[in-house]
């Protein structure tokens, strides 16, 4: 199987994370890939390829101008910060009040970013982007046709960030900008099976009937990203009914996980997308340290079988999973399953 992988990972290890007001050790870090990379390079029957970074211009079928240009002049002034003073920015007042978004210092980040774990650092923009461009030629080769399915192994993830917004460690929405390049061509399913709610795939097509989103993920009320992600989120306009969330409870393991997925998956394949795209995260293992899911290694075969069995080109694409010592296992389990004996 093709592995579409990025660079500029290392420019952007975020080292803390900010909850209730205290700095966390930051998760999502440049030895997640390393990880994957290793636990596939060991297995054997992998072909690593890197991107060509694309044009700044292909995140604006998403992103809207002013958000890109905050990300990439955040970056970029970080990068001259003097000596001593912080290489990072994490909001900490958010727009409230009738006057809106109207700030243009540094209170800034609290109108483009929506939480405060996701920092914006030095590297930001540039990992961001070559995110992106993974993701995008993925979607390329798989629109010519070359592949039946391919893996994107790129960092960081993409299925938190909004139009205008980042968030969830999430800047630009890989999966969202793969499934726009494929829609031009037929219609696409996103089936996303991160345990978080994949907000930002959801807004960018819930109002769209060529682009089914589907997603299995925590509850919100106990998981984030808490304000979106509930089942009676189903479309809005033409897009009403292209868009279905299997909020899970918490401590989900096999039992329950699996009828949802058999149920996604039946939706999914009764949509007969031309092209399917799967945020795929391993963050629903039991190992993990955020996701509060009680999947096991082998359970990670069984869903690759499951959705090899839509017989579908599919582009699958990295999004979390936190725990070092089991991304990678899971990660093989699954593609493994996928790929054609
Ligand atoms: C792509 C992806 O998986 N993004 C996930 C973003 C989750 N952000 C919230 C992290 C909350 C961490 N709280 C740690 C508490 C551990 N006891
Ligand atoms: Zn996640």
């Amino acid at each position: 199987m093709r592995v579409i992988v990025n660079r500029n990972q290392v420019e952007h290890a975020p080292s803390h994370e900010c909850e209730n007001g205290l700095p966390t050790p930051a998760y999502e870090s440049p030895r997640r890939v390393e990880a994957v990379r290793a636990a596939l390079s060991s297995r054997g029957g992998y072909a690593f390829e890197e991107a060509p970074l694309v044009d700044e211009r292909a995140v604006l079928e998403l992103h809207e101008p002013a958000y890109v240009e905050f990300l990439r002049r955040t970056s970029a002034d970080l990068a001259r910060a003097p000596a001593g003073a912080p290489r990072f920015a994490i909001p900490s007042v958010f727009p409230y009040g009738p006057n809106g978004p109207r700030h243009r210092g540094k209170a800034q980040s609290g109108i483009f970013c929506f939480d405060t774990y996701t920092p914006i650092m030095p590297g930001t923009f540039d990992a961001a982007l070559s995110s992106a461009s993974a993701a995008s030629h993925g979607a390329d080769l798989l629109a010519r046709g070359e592949e039946r399915s391919l893996y994107v192994l790129a960092r960081p993830p993409g299925h938190h960030a909004e139009r205008g917004r980042c968030g969830g460690y999430s800047y630009f929405n890989n999966a969202a900008l793969a499934a726009l390049r494929l829609a031009q061509l037929g219609t696409v399913a996103v089936l996303d099976l991160d345990v978080h709610h994949g907000n930002g795939t959801q807004h960018a097509f819930y109002d769209r009937p060529d682009v089914l989103v589907v997603s299995l993920h925590g509850d919100p009320d106990y998981l984030f990203p808490h304000f979106s992600g509930f089942e009676d989120e189903t479309g809005t306009g033409r897009g009403l009914g292209f868009n279905r969330n299997f909020p899970l409870p918490a401590a989900t393991g096999e039992r329950t996980y699996r009828p949802a997925l058999e149920t996604a998956l039946e939706v999914t394949g009764r949509f007969r997308p031309a092209f399917l795209i799967v945020s795929f995260g391993t963050d629903t293992h039991e190992a993990d340290p955020i996701g509060g899911f009680k999947l096991k290694t082998p359970f990670f075969a069984r869903m690759g079988a499951l959705v090899r069995q839509l017989d579908m080109p599919m582009l699958i694409i990295q999004e979390g999973g936190y725990n070092l010592e089991t991304i990678g296992e899971c990660a093989a389990e699954f593609l493994e399953a996928l790929r054609p004996s």
